[in-house]
């Protein structure tokens, strides 16, 4: 097994647990012939036989039946279920009587319901469970539960560690890559139901029409599994590809452009979703260039979409160049004012931090402040900031962390979660980690992040535990499921330590963002340095985010700011990204900040050795092929979890002056070895 089954394995179950599957499914009853019906009965047919050992196909009702289908299907019908209720994309999955006989019906409003419920049903049995007496009923919190891929024309994925681009642009719309189907199927198993195809760094080469031919096939693909198609769009593109002088929002010409573009795309496209645009940021073009609000570009490109139905996904990650302000301050300072202002096809796409998906950073203080807007949280699946593919790191708690914050805006209850699901546009946006590598992810447990993330974006208040145990038990075997998971609940906080721990935030070595530079002060902008960040000196560490620094913390509700703004009162955990503080403060352990430091940097390192203990304890309980190549990435993790503990220690002891406590095995190698390693060729790069 190399992994490219992903979580949707269904290898047999053990004999009695099988046996008690099989009685429940005798067959599966089909009356329409939808596409996407016929592809959820093919999936349960597969499956079940898959996890029974038995032949289970299509036939007609009887005891143990699976029938499946809308209120098209008389039968279904028949049963006067509460389907209207359920939306375009809801489900129930119940245990019920037809025509005298013991049946699951799996019925939905809409084909892509049944398709969800049919995937439902089979993640029931492959976790071993029962199937008697079911009665789930289901409906998405969040409308868009979009990839975002960070894929560029020539296949070079933008912080991608798995490989090459999944779209093979040079073949399309000619050859269709049967990976195409198996991505398409694995995001329908989770519930996501988009997919921006390409770089939010966007070439505008992919609005040509050549390229569009290719992007409708992958679309024709995609659409029997619900998943529609969206592209980052260039906003200069009028000017690189239209042969305008302008791109300016508010010149009728250039309006009149993307117009044109829209109807060329929705022709050949009805279902096109939209565009997701990166504005000012990074040296992208955008409204600001010709002195335009961001809500006058995105409003501009919304109209063009609007009579389509599609939606401009707007994105809130920006830093001005020429601005000395906080840059964890910079989106709200930007967007905050513009409440309001967005036509009503617009979703404000927010990162779940302020800064950049750090391994630990606080929710975005736009989330809760912008009541007449539509929020979508980004997060990254991609751990670009979190040892690429090979450290272990499940991201569920990160992202249940997150959306469980109380932004106590307009009152205390308003979790992130709630912000995002009671606008009337709501999303969720994931940076894919999916590429070429046959695990899809480049690592086996990377696919637990994209697992993940389809089920917060369908439920954000699923916890990241259950959901760990869930692909546990599909993904390795329902016996060994306990054990996967409680590694991977510990392995976040693990990267955490050892990298950057009681609120440190982007340590990280020029570029790639891999290993540790905690000491780097020599790039042209102050916030690309980790100094900038850390603040280190003699005296003490740490950001003052308060009133007396750069009062980001102002930017929270007031109980919060209150809160937050204490060092008596923050959590340890995010310390040092509100509060400069000295060394010798005394922390909750008992220990000083300094002890506490070097504390956390070991006990990341311990974390790790612990996992690689835990998963040889798994050796001969899961396939041989998968289990060695996570040992092997596991002895990378703890070699680098100890580089960077090393590293981060050696240079924070000579910015203090301070000696290791007593007991701290010192670093391996003299602070000058660290600042001397290169990793020139480390994937991914920003190019
Ligand atoms: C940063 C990445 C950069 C992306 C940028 C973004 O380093 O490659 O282009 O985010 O989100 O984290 O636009």
């Amino acid at each position: 097994e190399d992994g490219y089954d992903l979580w949707l394995r269904y290898r047999p179950l053990p004999a009695a647990q099988a046996d008690a599957v099989a009685s429940k499914a005798t067959t599966v009853v089909r009356d329409e012939d939808d596409e996407t019906i016929r592809l959820a009965a093919a999936e349960l047919e597969r499956g079940l036989s898959g996890l029974t050992g038995r032949r289970i196909a299509g036939g007609d009702l009887g005891e143990g039946a699976i029938v499946i289908g809308t209120a098209r299907s008389a039968r279904i019908a028949a049963l006067r279920l509460p389907l209207a209720g359920l939306g375009p994309e809801g489900y129930l999955v119940r245990s019920v009587t037809v025509e005298g006989r013991p049946v699951t019906v799996i019925a939905a409003d809409r084909p892509v319901g049944v398709l969800y419920g049919a995937f439902r049903l089979l993640r029931i049995a492959q976790a071993g469970q029962s199937l008697d007496r079911l009665a789930i009923v289901e409906r998405p919190r969040l409308a868009l539960r979009v990839l975002n891929h960070w894929d560029n024309p020539d296949r070079y994925v933008e912080r991608g560690y798995a490989g090459q681009s999944l779209w093979d642009w040079q073949k399309l719309p000619g050859f269709s890559d049967p990976r195409y189907t198996d991505y398409a199927r694995a995001n329908a198993s989770v519930g996501i139901n988009g997919a921006v195809l390409n770089n939010v760094n966007a070439s505008p080469d992919m609005l040509t029409p050549a390229f569009l031919t290719k992007v409708e096939r992958l679309a024709t693909i995609f659409r029997p599994w619900g998943i529609r198609v969206y592209l980052s769009a260039k906003f200069s593109a009028p000017i690189e590809i239209g042969g305008l002088k302008t791109a300016d929002p508010l010149d009728p010409a250039v309006a009149a452009w993307w117009r044109a573009k829209a109807d060329e795309i929705y022709a050949r496209i009805p279902d096109f979703g939209g565009f997701l645009v990166k504005a000012n940021s990074e040296g992208q073009p955008g409204p600001g260039d010709y002195g335009r609000s961001h809500a006058e570009g995105a409003n501009m490109l919304a109209a063009a979409l609007k009579p389509h139905g599609g939606v401009v996904m707007w994105r809130a990650f920006v830093y001005a160049h020429d601005k000395p302000e906080d840059r964890a301050k910079q989106a709200y300072s930007e967007f905050q004012p513009l409440d309001g202002k967005f036509a009503d096809n617009v979703i404000v796409q927010v990162k779940n931090g302020p800064i950049d998906f750090q391994p630990r950073e606080p929710f975005h203080p736009l989330f809760g402040a912008m009541p007449r807007t539509p929020l979508m949280m980004e997060v990254q699946i991609t751990k670009e900031y979190l040892g690429f593919a090979t450290h272990l790191a499940y991201l569920g708690p990160m992202w249940e962390e997150v959306l469980r914050s109380d932004t106590y805006r307009p009152r205390r209850g308003m979790t992130v979660a709630k912000v995002l699901a009671q606008s009337r546009l709501s999303g969720m946006a994931g940076v894919a980690n999916v590429g070429t590598d046959r695990n899809w992810s480049g690592s086996q447990f990377d696919q637990a992040n994209w697992y993940a993330f389809g089920r917060m974006a369908w439920n954000p208040d699923d916890r990241a535990s259950d959901i760990a145990r869930d692909w546990a038990a599909m993904t390795w075997g329902p016996a060994v499921a306990d054990p996967v998971a409680a590694m991977m609940l510990q392995s976040r906080q693990a990267v955490v330590d050892y990298m950057m721990p009681l609120g440190l935030h982007h340590l990280f070595a020029t570029g790639h963002h891999y290993g540790p530079g905690p000491w780097v002060d020599d790039l042209a902008r102050p916030d690309w340095n980790p100094v900038y960040y850390h603040k280190a000196d003699r005296a003490g560490i740490g950001f003052d985010r308060t009133r007396s620094g750069s009062d980001a913390v102002g930017q929270y509700a007031p109980a919060l700011a209150k809160r937050w703004g204490d060092p008596a009162t923050v959590p340890e955990d995010l310390l040092l990204w509100f509060h400069h503080v000295p060394w010798e403060r005394r922390m909750a352990s008992g220990r000083t900040l300094w002890e506490e430091l070097v504390a956390r940097y070991d006990r990341g390192v311990a974390e790790v050795a612990a996992m690689q203990g835990q998963w040889a304890a798994l050796r001969g309980r899961v396939d041989e092929q998968r289990h060695d190549e996570v040992s092997q990435f596991l002895t990378i993790q703890r070699a680098e979890a100890q580089w960077w503990r090393d590293a981060c220690i050696a240079y924070f002891a000579e910015v203090s002056g301070r000696a290791l406590p007593a007991g701290v095995v010192p670093p391996t190698h003299p602070l000058a070895w660290y600042k001397a390693v290169r990793t020139p060729y480390a994937p991914g790069n920003g190019r």
